[in-house]
């Protein structure tokens, strides 16, 4: 039965990806609604669509609604449009770790769809994301125990006036290319920056999100959390430092991961290449993968210490496989086990 699809955020970075994947993969929507906010109502996006504003009359009616317009607007908007019959798959972090919201990867944890008693699934955070494909491939074969990541994180994580930030500080930083060599700091002196937490041009900032608590911001927190709650891990151990870096799209994660079983890089390897929506690519950067559906995985290699640890360094599109892609697989998902329309579960 062809569904009713409403992409709530679809002038955003994530929301146009989104708006491109359900158009690419042939998903199948009788009508797909992209709203954002007020301001962009009545606006005609490059496919043709109209931007339809959010209000209770205009969510009624729909099947499926993606969400990427930011935490307050899904806490608001999501509950209702599941009142209104739509399975809502949101991409912010505000029903990530509620018991009765599933959170999902689709090569990952897909049978957890069948709980969303409210109506409501959740996609992981991007960085998480990117790491809970090898991981899981390599819990399967040896026992996940702890893990430390450190991530570098592109500007566009941040949606659009992430990239834009970056962008305009570009050439003004390049005029000043001897300074950046002998007098950084009069450089960042004259710059300015409101995304993200210093200027991003030529620079790498080891801070990303806000305060949450012993020195970690919530971005690493969502690692720790959505990690244990994905992976059915409650006890695992989780190291994590986030970074920002100037880079368009494309987050990368470095990871030390210590298993049960002592693993064989051979088997890793292989179990790594096996694994859907993961590729082994020995040095994988993440331009090389901005726009690609796939996960890539390199770097895989002994720990000098622990002979039960691997390290390996995992790049991913975070506005693709990060976001938009698995928030439409998840609707493919969900189409696919009969979970939307009649059969569908609705807000209590
Ligand atoms: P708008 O373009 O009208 O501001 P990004 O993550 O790239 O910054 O995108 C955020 C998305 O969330 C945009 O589509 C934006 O629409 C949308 N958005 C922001 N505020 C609201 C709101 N109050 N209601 C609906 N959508 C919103
Ligand atoms: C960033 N990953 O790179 C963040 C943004 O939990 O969905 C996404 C926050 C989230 O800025």
């Amino acid at each position: 039965r062809p569904i009713r699809v409403a992409v709530v955020g679809a002038t955003g970075a994530v929301g146009t990806a989104m708006l491109d994947l359900l158009a690419k993969r042939d998903f199948p929507a009788s009508e797909i609604v992209p709203f954002a906010s007020a301001r962009s109502a009545g606006k005609v996006l490059p496919n043709g669509m109209t931007v339809q504003g959010i209000a209770d009359d205009t969510i009624q009616g729909f099947d499926v609604a993606i969400f990427s317009a930011g935490g307050a607007i899904s806490r608001e908007w999501a509950p209702k449009f599941a009142a209104a019959g739509a399975v809502v798959v949101d991409n912010s972090s505000a029903f990530r770790m509620d018991d009765h919201v599933p959170l999902v990867v689709a090569e990952v944890n897909p049978d957890e769809l069948a709980h969303a008693s409210k109506g409501i699934v959740a996609n992981p955070n991007c960085t998480t994301m990117a790491i809970m494909l090898p991981l899981k491939a390599l819990h399967d074969a040896f026992g996940l125990r702890s893990f430390v990541a450190s991530s570098y994180q592109a500007a566009g994580g941040a949606g659009q006036s992430g990239m834009d930030e970056l962008a305009e500080q570009v050439p003004s930083f390049l005029k000043q290319r001897d300074r950046l060599v002998d007098d950084g700091a009069s450089v960042l002196a004259g710059a300015t920056h409101s995304i993200h937490a210093a200027p991003l041009a030529f620079n790498v900032i080891p801070w990303l999100g806000s305060e949450a608590g012993d020195g970690y911001s919530d971005e690493e927190m969502k690692m720790v959390f959505e990690s244990r709650k994905i992976l059915g891990l409650p006890e695992l151990g989780v190291t994590p430092t986030c970074v920002r870096v100037p880079v368009m799209v494309g987050h990368a994660i470095q990871v030390r991961a210590t298993f049960e079983r002592e693993p064989d890089l051979d088997v890793a390897r292989a179990a790594l290449e096996a694994f859907p929506g993961v590729v082994v690519d020995d040095v994988p950067t993440p331009v090389k993968y901005a726009g690609k559906d796939e996960v890539a995985v390199g770097r895989l290699r002994p720990d000098l210490q622990d002979p039960k640890a691997l390290n390996l360094f995992v790049v991913g599109d975070n506005l693709l496989k990060g976001a938009a892609l698995n928030t439409v697989q998840l609707a493919e998902l969900l189409h696919a086990r009969g979970l939307v329309g009649a059969g569908a579960p609705t807000a209590s």
